[in-house]
């Protein structure tokens, strides 16, 4: 084995080959025509955009490759500590404006294109987006991969391989369907196979016991692990990172041919079938014991051979004579998990420590301790991950014993320098074993075991201290840290606003914010300059009527660009309060049902957008789902008031829709219940293209705040500190609705929106139900306050200079909100690495 494409020692090197350098447009074009000639997909002589973009794709492939080569060869060389961020999900979207964009030769390409005949804006809508990713928490992981790879730094990052990814959402007269999305129907052209790097991956079976007492795990299945690497390139750097995807293989000698030529197609295949399962979604569906241990296979598959690829890497990189020491493994690895989805790594990474390596316990354990961080994303209880001890012991009955030892020498430790702590072991621990649901409590497993534990932003990581996780801050007061998330500037506003990226660039002097997102802190001073704020509202027309006819394509609708675009999209939550949303649009059309003509006349016109996957089996989500559209159905159709108002559910969000919606936004709503969204990302991207937030002091909403103004953000609802008190006085009966919520409630139950039964959902927000209290998430208690925050933007939108004033001001306070400056935060503050440049 070897780790491939790291400029391996062996005798036998690859010859020198041309470089793919060409830099004129000609010479381009050519490249272009090479791959579409030599490289071929599909049949001779047919070169229309599908065929064009595969093309260009690979031309532009040969240059990461060539990038890609040389960071690794550098990398191998300088034998750096690196960072290896473990994460279910990567949310990657589309890469090639990224790629050219990164490599900073657009132009030259959409020359070269024209010379073809083509076009680059139509040849980059051929590509499908990579959605391995549900949402923020995998949006999170690309970002930083792009800053990583951005800030010279010695990192890769390890996922899996699915297959069909996130599902394509289709809205239909139910509501939501869910299709299989294929991004890999045709192929990816960015990812390439390392036949070379292939690990073996075991699940089931027994400990075997050695008469010196050492144990060994015999696997019952065991799977090929394959790696398929593709190029992150950062911005103006050659340096250029991998994202390596793992695939489950069988091989040629689990298919049994006996079998087949017997006839049993379907048994002589089985174990290639099963191989299969592994990499087919994301998060399949866990209702089963079926679904829940093959989410279980998929995690130890991800940390298994993303482990058994480092410590080979530890192991091959080594300076000058003589073999690593184990105690260095620390010193040239670090590895985050992307919250508990991965943690087996800790107990694989024990497991591989003690029986393959030899190593003792304290050995191992110090080790291990000192290699993970972990990074936690969510205080909703349910997220919480919690596996059954049964289960586990069935698929890795290795891990469940070290993880009965970790569980055993915490509670010791506990007993011999905590007295104080005694009553609070039980929930401390690691083991639940309540009889009637014995399971292993994951989170309660990072937290001991791994060096640092992070929340993703400042309310976050409070809450995680004073709550979530307050009994151990005691125990290890430093081990807990806040690390703000961020977005990449690039993607979320170089590539997708050029018009207004152009704008900054010329009035800021220099186009350095690309990288140091700070600089944006000087359009401060121009917030009030004319003739800026004229070619700003261009910029923002310009990308309003891009949407527009987006919107009309997709959607079918067709609104008025001088309307205020409001936009919320992100997955279909209670906690996010979609609801909220939609009923504050119900009660906005029934008072301009109501009004006069010449009061209507007077009002702010809306176009409200919102867009978002529901999880499939989330039904609440699902009815959300049906809700929105139903309102739209009726609202846009109604001649009296639809030049006011339209309601539109943007179908199919996913990364590139998102890069059409945010540019052309000009107020987002963020408005969950306020301390349940950990951070929240989208709220950066849109402050960060200047649009206006209405939200509720919660994630990172407190700190965009901060940094934009407070004039400059429509804030509203109870805080978190009040949640709690809140809820009790609903419980005790001491909550009376605002007429406002009453009447926007009454509405839907009188069938203005159609016949479909609403009872379910209205209900949630009533009564006893929801969170088995009723009203859980409090969008009754923070409809008032809701509706007169949207008043105010009503009133500040009819004021034009006003409102560019605050737009202007919203870009010029996110460059906080920079993953560069989150990364390098990581980097120095969890990770211990430093740059890697290469010359
Ligand atoms: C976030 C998740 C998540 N936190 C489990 N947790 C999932 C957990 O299907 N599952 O099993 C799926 C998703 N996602 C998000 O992470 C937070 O809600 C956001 O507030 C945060 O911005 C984002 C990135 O930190």
């Amino acid at each position: 084995k070897s780790n491939g494409g790291t400029g391996s020692r062996t005798s036998s090197k690859v010859p020198a080959a041309a470089k793919p350098l060409a830099e004129e447009p000609a010479e381009i074009a050519s490249n272009i025509s090479y791959h579409a000639q030599y490289s071929p997909h599909f049949s001779p002589f047919k070169f229309e955009p599908e065929q064009a973009f595969y093309a260009t794709a690979e031309s532009v492939r040969d240059r990461l490759i060539q990038q890609w080569n040389e960071t690794y060869q550098h990398f191998d060389k300088v034998d750096p500590k690196q960072t290896y961020y473990l994460s279910m999900e990567y949310l990657q979207g589309r890469a090639l404006t990224n790629a050219i964009g990164n490599l900073n030769i657009q132009n030259a390409y959409a020359d070269a294109l024209n010379k073809l005949g083509h076009d680059l804006e139509e040849i980059v809508e051929q590509e499908k987006d990579a959605a391995l990713g549900n949402g923020g928490l995998g949006r999170l992981a690309s970002c930083f991969l792009d800053s990583m790879a951005t800030l010279n730094l010695p990192a890769w990052g390890y996922g899996l391989r699915y297959r069909y990814g996130l599902f394509k959402q289709r809205i239909t007269e139910e509501g939501q369907e869910e299709i299989a999305e294929d991004w890999l129907e045709k192929f990816s052209p960015w990812e390439i196979v390392r036949h070379d790097v292939v690990f073996p991956v075991q699940f089931f079976g027994h400990v075997k016991v050695n008469p010196d007492g050492s144990r060994k795990w015999v696997g019952g299945e065991v799977f090929q692990a394959l790696a398929y690497d593709v190029p992150i390139p950062g911005y103006k750097t050659k340096n250029t990172i991998s994202l390596r995807l793992w695939e489950a293989k069988a091989t040629s000698a689990d298919f049994n041919l006996f079998q087949f030529n017997d006839g049993q197609y379907e048994s002589a295949a089985q174990l290639h079938s099963r191989a299969q399962q592994i990499c087919a979604v994301l998060y399949p569906g866990d209702a089963t014991e079926n679904g829940k241990l093959l989410r279980l296979k998929q995690q130890f598959f991800l940390c298994s051979a993303s482990l058994q690829d480092i410590i080979f890497r530890f192991k091959e990189r080594k300076p000058g004579e003589g073999s690593r020491k184990w105690s260095d493994f620390p010193k040239k690895v670090a590895v985050q998990l992307n919250d508990t989805h991965p943690t087996l790594t800790i107990p694989e990474l024990m497991r591989l420590l003690l029986d393959e390596e030899g190593l003792g316990w304290d050995e191992a354990w110090e080790v291990t301790t000192r290699t993970v961080a972990y990074t936690n994303h969510t205080v909703l209880p349910e997220a919480l991950e919690k596996w059954s001890k049964s289960v586990m012991w069935k698929l890795l009955p290795r891990h469940m014993e070290i993880i009965e030892e970790i569980d055993k020498r915490f509670i010791a430790m506990v007993h011999a320098t905590r007295s104080d702590l005694e009553s609070k072991i039980e929930s401390m621990r690691i083991l639940d074993n309540n009889p009637q649901k014995p399971v292993v409590r994951m989170a309660n497993l990072c937290v001991v075991s791994a060096h640092t534990v992070n929340g993703v932003a400042q309310l976050h990581s409070d809450i995680l201290k004073s709550e979530l996780f307050a009994d151990y801050v005691s125990i290890w007061p430093t081990k807990f840290q806040n690390k703000t998330n961020g977005i990449t500037p690039r993607r979320w506003l170089r590539f997708c606003s050029p018009e207004l990226s152009n704008i900054i660039t010329k009035w800021l002097k220099t186009d350095e914010w690309v990288h140091n997102l700070d600089l944006l802190g000087g359009l401060r001073k121009l917030a009030d300059n004319e003739d800026f704020q004229d070619e700003w509202a261009s910029a923002k027309m310009a990308n309003k009527l891009r949407l527009a006819q987006y919107i009309e394509r997709v959607a079918g609708v067709s609104i008025d660009p001088n309307s205020l675009f409001d936009i919320q999209v992100k997955r279909i939550h209670e906690y996010k309060r979609q609801l909220l949303n939609i009923l504050g649009a119900i009660y906005r059309y029934k008072k301009l049902k109501e009004m006069s003509y010449e009061e209507r006349k007077k009002t702010t016109p809306r176009t409200i957008m919102i867009g978002g996957k529901a999880f499939a089996t989330y039904t609440n989500a699902k009815r959300i789902v049906k809700l929105v559209n139903d309102v739209g159905v009726v609202v846009n159709n109604d001649p009296e008031v639809n030049s006011y108002l339209k309601v539109v559910f943007v179908p199919n969000y996913n990364v590139s829709v998102a890069e059409m919606l945010i540019p052309g936004s000009e107020l987002s709503q963020h408005i969950s219940t306020a301390g349940m969204e950990a951070s929240g990302t989208s709220n950066m991207k849109f402050a960060l293209n200047g649009c206006l937030i209405i939200g509720t002091l919660d994630g990172a909403n407190v700190e965009i705040r901060e940094e934009v103004g407070e004039d400059n953000f429509f804030l509203f609802g109870a805080t978190a500190d009040k949640v709690p008190t809140v809820r009790k006085q609903r419980e005790n009966g001491l909550f009376r609705p605002d007429n406002r919520f009453v009447e926007a409630m009454q509405f839907i139950r009188s069938g203005a929106f159609g016949s479909y039964d609403y009872n379910p959902l209205l209900e949630s927000l009533e009564g006893n139900s929801g969170y088995g209290r009723g009203d859980y998430f409090l969008v009754g208690h923070d409809f008032p306050s809701y509706m007169d925050a949207q008043a105010k933007v009503d009133e500040a939108y009819k004021d034009r200079r006003r409102w560019l004033r605050m737009s202007i001001l919203s870009t010029a306070g996110s460059g906080k909100f920079s993953s560069d400056r989150t990364i390098a935060q990581y980097a120095k503050e969890i990770w211990n690495i430093e740059e890697c440049r290469v010359p």
